[in-house]
């Protein structure tokens, strides 16, 4: 059976000791972590997962504004970008999370800011360094796409082993989030199946980013080519308010059903559908 995990993401700024408590309670194996790496207590965090029996699968990176970009043309701001994704590095090191994301350019930049080729060669060094980062601690990083309404870059899986494969470097694989696959991978589960060992992490969110079992996305062939590609990673659930700003839609106390309801939900749902495949 697969390992899962929920991305704490999902549950904005409570207490993280709840969110620990909810993912444990609910069945997980893990918990992904926010990667804002100030705004955790390690000891604490490791503390609560031992208590609880569960691990932390992954950090989820944030890569938002002009700090974060591992294409910046200015120097300083492209360092600045490195140091964070180094800086994420090693807090998964310190609370023992194998895997981190990646992504070249931050949520928003719908364009790029010098020529394209310009920023796919800064994107090369940048994530080389980063990888080899990574392998020196121990840490998996992996790129993920998103969709053309977050980025301009990669928004493909295809275009991420692209990528990964144009930086050649063993510790640099890439990621599948079902949400923004769904959108813009002409065939997700075969994808998937193309990525085969590169593919080091996955997230799971259903069409409208609703629990899996809410929207229309038919989860069955894609755990499919998971179980074909033999994957050994976690899948992680990253749900989020069907909104242009979800983070605010969560903050102001709406989506109340992504914290309980849909950690028990995702879960279930998906379990079962690996269940039947299986079968
Ligand atoms: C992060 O995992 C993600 O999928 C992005 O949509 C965040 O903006
Ligand atoms: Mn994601």
């Amino acid at each position: 059976m697969f390992k899962y995990s929920y991305d704490a993401l999902v549950y904005a700024s409570e207490p993280i000791e709840t969110s620990i408590r909810r993912v444990a309670r609910f069945g997980y194996d893990a918990i992904e972590l926010v990667g804002e790496p100030a705004h955790h207590d390690v000891a604490e965090v490791r503390r609560l997962c031992d208590a609880e029996g569960i691990a932390v699968s992954s950090i989820c990176s944030i890569f938002v504004g002009a700090e974060r970009d591992l294409v910046a043309l200015d120097p300083e701001m492209r360092r600045k970008g490195i140091d964070y994704a180094k800086s994420v590095v090693d807090f998964a090191a310190e609370v023992g999370a194998p895997t981190i994301n990646l992504a070249p350019s931050p949520v928003g930049k719908l364009a790029p800011a010098g020529s394209r080729q310009q920023e796919w060669d800064l994107a090369l060094e940048s994530l080389a360094e980063i990888a080899d980062y990574g392998a020196k601690a121990g840490i998996r990083t992996c790129l993920e796409p998103w969709n053309r309404y977050e980025t301009y870059f990669i928004n493909r899986l295809d275009q991420a082993l692209g990528l990964a494969a144009a930086v050649g470097h063993d510790n640099l694989g890439v990621m599948g989030d079902s949400f923004h696959m769904n959108i813009e991978d002409i065939d997700v589960a075969g994808n998937y199946r193309l990525a085969a060992d590169r593919l080091f992490h996955v997230h799971f969110a259903d069409s409208q980013r609703a629990a899996p079992g809410r929207g229309h996305i038919d989860f069955a062939p894609l755990v499919q080519a998971l179980i074909e590609i033999d994957y050994q990673g976690y899948i992680a659930f990253e749900l989020l308010p069907a909104a242009a700003d979800p983070f605010a839609t969560l903050r102001s106390g709406g989506g109340e059903e992504f914290l309980d309801a849909y950690t028990e939900l995702a879960i279930k749902t998906i379990k079962a559908v690996e269940a039947e495949v299986r079968k």
